[in-house]
This record gives structure tokens, C-alpha cells and sequence, in this order.
């Protein structure tokens, strides 16, 4: 699968006037930037707009490419398929506490998912605004965000198997809450815990009724055609399941780079029976997207970012809150 990470003011690219409807490689476009708009087809194919940067920023849009798909809505969800890949994209309607429409977006998903016979899930983003801020019950929108999903694992689970994947929970600025995946068909999945964090799905219960569904990373392989993704999700500064370095910017920086070298180097990788023909590194990560919670953290996250990661890596930085209000910072990105 390609990906593409388009910079063009906020806005999706223009797409060329004789694109046949159904025949467009553009698997979805999600916009962050100023405005959130629930998720339409635009010129064929799906379209999320997040409120992720302030009126005056220019905002970027991720394009995700495929081969020649379909597109099509159902309900709340948004999606287009390509016979190998599917993108999807749904809005959960605001309300007091979110637990419910949760479970009922997510269930909703997961049965598409089925229906059309991409079952294997690999990638998930939330963008969950007020995401620490607490429902009309007193509960964290994140915690009450997370006990829905985790329902819908479960209740899906009794059914079919899923494994939880990679996935980024994070703050938006304003809107709904909004998600979209990917899931696939053949493709071989892995998915990977990091050595030094407890599984998110094991947390104890002070972080909340539920625990956040999620692996640490998830590998795709197309091994006729030679292909090996690994999707690294949101990671933090996190040891074991407690936050280190409460409020030492330059220090959660590290221990969250330190995260991802250790989710993706090679002991880890064996552990999972992963065989890499090289040794990865964070030079290998790219499409890397850096969440601060303090816009005025930014320049120096940055500065620290560009000498881990490869100086060709494409690397978007987003003011946002983070699932736990004592995180600074937050690092996704892929390997391709
Ligand atoms: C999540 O709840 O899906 C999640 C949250 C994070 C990082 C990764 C995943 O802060």
C-alpha cells in the first residue's frame, strides 16, 4: 500500500477532472486541520476533516492509495476497498458519555469488515476531543471513550476472532469523535507488544473501567510481492504501565524514542517471529506524526525529532492533548 502524506494548506490535492468515480486508487483523505466535517465520499472517495490546528495554521492531508477501489457509505461509515485494503471512516455523534455509540460505531466496523472480507485488522486512529475532560457522569471522556471500544472487542470476539491492532487515541480540538482503519485481506498480521510495556490491554483498573484496545505496533506482509509494513502505534512515555518523567518535556521525548527503537529492533522483532533482511532503526521510521500537548513545545520536540529520525522522514507535528493528562508527547509513524 502507498502513502501518501500530501502538504497542501489544509485542503485535499486536486484530484484530476476525468478520475473515473469508481475506479479511484484513493483509498481515503484525512484533512487536520481548522474545521472537523464527519466523513463523506468527496469526488469518490472518503473523506474525514479533523480539527487538529488553529484557524491560522496550514494543516496538512494524508492521502492513502491503493490499487483501483470502490467507494461507499453505510450508515456512519465511510469507505472505499481495493480487493486487498480497505479504508474506513466513521463518525461517533456527540453525546453526554460516549460508551454506547462506541460500541455501536465500532461493532458497525467490524461487521463491514466481515461483510466485505477484509477481516484482518491492522491500524486504527481515534480523535477524541475534551479527550481529558470528564463526562456528564464525572468519567474521563478517554476512559469512557475506551470502555465502548473495549465492548465491541469483546462482544465481536465472541463471534470471530480479532485481534486488537496498532492504534493512536489522542485529543482533536474540536468536532466529533472521528476514527478510520485499515484492514486487509491476505496479508500475513502481526501484531507486537514492547518489551518494556505492559500490553495497553492489560492495564490495571486505576486507568480506567476499561483497558485501551490496542497493540504496540502492527506488521503487514505480502510476502509473494516482498512487502513488509510496520505500522508503529501512538507511543508515550510509558515504562511497565506507569508514565515516567512527569514533567520533563526533553525526557518523555526520549524514553518515547527509546519506546520505538526498542518495539522495532531486532530482539523484539525475532520475539515476534519477524525476520527483517536489516536491523531496524528509528532512521527507518517515516510518516511520522508528533502529538505535543503544549503548543510552545513544539520547536524543541521538533529540534529533538529531526536528529533520531532520517533527515528525508516526513514528520508532521499536532498540538494535542494526550490519552493521560501527565503525557507530554506522542510519537506514530510507519516503516514501509
Ligand atoms: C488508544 O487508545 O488507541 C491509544 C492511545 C494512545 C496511544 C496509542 C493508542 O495514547
Amino acid at each position: 500500500m502507498d502513502y501518501a502524506n500530501l502538504i497542501s494548506g489544509g485542503h485535499p490535492q486536486a484530484l484530476p477532472e476525468d478520475r473515473p468515480l469508481m475506479n479511484s486508487r484513493v483509498l481515503g483523505m484525512v484533512n487536520f486541520g481548522p474545521v472537523f466535517q464527519k466523513p463523506v465520499l468527496e469526488e469518490g472517495s472518503p473523506f474525514l476533516s479533523l480539527r487538529m490546528t488553529s484557524a491560522d495554521e496550514k494543516g496538512f492531508v494524508e492521502q492513502w492509495t491503493a490499487g483501483p477501489a470502490q467507494a461507499s457509505v453505510s450508515g456512519d461509515l465511510v469507505y472505499a476497498h481495493d480487493g486487498e485494503y480497505l479504508f474506513c471512516a466513521a463518525e461517533i455523534p456527540a453525546s453526554e458519555r460516549c460508551r454506547n455509540l462506541t460500541r455501536e460505531t465500532y461493532l458497525a466496523a467490524f461487521e463491514l469488515m466481515d461483510e466485505l472480507g477484509y477481516p484482518r485488522l491492522f491500524r486504527m486512529w481515534n480523535y477524541i476531543p475534551r479527550i481529558n475532560e470528564d463526562n456528564a457522569d464525572g468519567l474521563e471522556i478517554y476512559r469512557d471513550f475506551c470502555a465502548g471500544r473495549s465492548e465491541a472487542f469483546e462482544l465481536y470476539g465472541r463471534r470471530r476472532h480479532l485481534p486488537m491492532p496498532a492504534a493512536t487515541g489522542i485529543g482533536a480540538q474540536g468536532g466529533n469523535i472521528a476514527f478510520f482503519f485499515l484492514s486487509c485481506r491476505s496479508g500475513r498480521v502481526t501484531f507486537l507488544e514492547n518489551p518494556r510495556q505492559m500490553p495497553a490491554y492489560t492495564y490495571p483498573r486505576q486507568y480506567g473501567p476499561r483497558s485501551p484496545s490496542f497493540a504496540r505496533a502492527t506488521c503487514v506482509q505480502h510476502d509473494a510481492l516482498g512487502v513488509l509494513n510496520l505500522y508503529i502505534s501512538g507511543t508515550a512515555s510509558i515504562i511497565g504501565h506507569e508514565t515516567v518523567h512527569r514533567s520533563d518535556l526533553m525526557r518523555q521525548c526520549d524514553v518515547t524514542l527509546e519506546n520505538i527503537s526498542l518495539l522495532i529492533g531486532r530482539d523484539n522483532l525475532i520475539r515476534h517471529g519477524i525476520e527483517t533482511p536489516a536491523d531496524l532503526t528509528l532512521r527507518d521510521v517515516d510518516f511520522i506524526k508528533v502529538y505535543v500537548r503544549h503548543a510552545e513545545d513544539i520547536p524543541a520536540v521538533r529540534r529533538r525529532c529531526r536528529e533520531a529520525f532520517a533527515p528525508h522522514a516526513n514528520i508532521q507535528f499536532l498540538n494535542a492533548d494526550i490519552c493521560r493528562s501527565d503525557l507530554l508527547v506522542e510519537i506514530e509513524g510507519i516503516i514501509t
